[in-house]
């Protein structure tokens, strides 16, 4: 965006920021059943079942998996909110945050 100042003819050049993104990450753990994180996936993250469950396998291969990114407010809120789901059935599985590059 660039404005000029009637007055002084001064050009401002108005730059747009967005907030920075942050990833929710899924970790694997050896106790929470599939169906389960799948259909925490798919209930918090507005994911589908083929989603839902290429995420799963990903992190269950190899421990972590990129579930998606969000301004930071929300990533933390949707992290926490899926990880409580878990506690509340006993199950250690894990979501966590972290600045994308
Ligand atoms: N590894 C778990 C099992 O074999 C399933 C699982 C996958 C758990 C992904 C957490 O982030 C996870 N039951």
């Amino acid at each position: 965006m660039s404005q000029t100042n009637p007055t002084t003819g001064t050009a401002t050049i108005t730059k747009v920021q967005r907030p920075p993104l942050h990833k929710v990450i899924l970790v694997n753990d050896d106790y929470t059943p599939r169906e389960f994180v799948v259909m925490v996936l798919k209930a918090e993250f507005r994911m589908n079942e083929s989603q839902a469950s290429r995420v799963m396998m990903t992190a269950h291969e190899r421990g972590v998996c990129v579930v998606a990114v969000f301004p930071r407010d929300v990533a933390e809120t949707k992290a926490t909110r899926a990880t409580d789901m878990a506690r509340e059935r006993g199950f250690p599985l894990l979501f966590t945050t972290e600045p994308e590059e």
